[in-house]
């Protein structure tokens, strides 16, 4: 009831202006966490020396989940770029754990950061795969002189990731690895990341 049967809402009627305010907290000294709700494709700050982290798969040439959404969002244009990143083995343009980047085309944002988080089922090391997708995420971040850098949850849709233990692995490993950066954001798309996130930041960091 309410709305009519023939209102097709698209994606991104539903989701367009979606971002809540969120919280901050000190991440370290020179560094702040902010956590958000809501949809990463629509998160900027200054257009210049801003990105988004895309969760991708090893391919880079899109996907389901928050990958699909950022191809969506950014254009023909940026399957094209991904497509010219060299492959390091057959398929594979970015191995599990790195990170690549590219512009942001359609995006309010200046750059795309791509990583690929671990798959969580019988994988003995996706702590410290998913370690590795933070760290070289912003490792590539400061490399090419961005300020602002936002998350999704890693690894926490598809690829199963329980969210408990991937928050605390993020705002771990972020926290050892934001020097050179202004603000870290988590852009949480469920309640429950959300909640969970905010949870990990509280009982570990200073609210500001
Ligand atoms: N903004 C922010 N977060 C989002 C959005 C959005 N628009 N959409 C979904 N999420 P997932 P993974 C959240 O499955 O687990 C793709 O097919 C979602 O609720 O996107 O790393 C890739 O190509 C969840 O909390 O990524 C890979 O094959 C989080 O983003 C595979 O999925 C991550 O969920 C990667 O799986």
């Amino acid at each position: 009831r309410g709305v009519s049967s023939n209102v097709r809402l698209s994606r991104k009627d539903v989701v367009q202006n979606w971002i809540k305010q969120g919280e901050s907290f000190e991440l370290t000294e020179t560094c702040k966490l902010v956590l958000l709700e809501g949809d990463i494709t629509e998160w900027h700050i200054d257009g210049q020396t801003d990105a988004i982290v895309n969760a991708a798969n090893t391919r880079l040439l899109g996907g389901g989940g928050v990958d699909g959404a950022i191809h969506d969002a950014a254009g023909r244009e940026l399957k094209e770029a991904c497509r010219q990143i060299p492959q390091v083995t057959r398929g594979v343009r970015c191995p599990t754990g790195e990170a690549r980047i590219t512009r942001g085309f359609r995006l309010p944002v200046s750059r795309i950061i791509h990583t690929v988080g671990p798959i969580y089922w019988n994988n003995s090391r996706a702590a410290e795969q998913l370690q590795d997708a933070y760290k070289n995420s912003c490792s590539l971040a400061v490399q090419e002189g961005l300020k602002y850098i936002a998350f999704p949850a890693i690894s926490c849709g598809i690829y199963g990731y329980p969210v408990e233990e991937a928050a605390s692995v993020a705002l771990r490993t972020v926290k050892e690895t934001s020097a050179g950066l202004q603000e870290v954001h988590f852009v949480l798309f469920e309640e429950k990341a959300y909640f969970t996130w905010s949870n990990e930041a509280e009982s570990t960091l200073k609210k500001i």
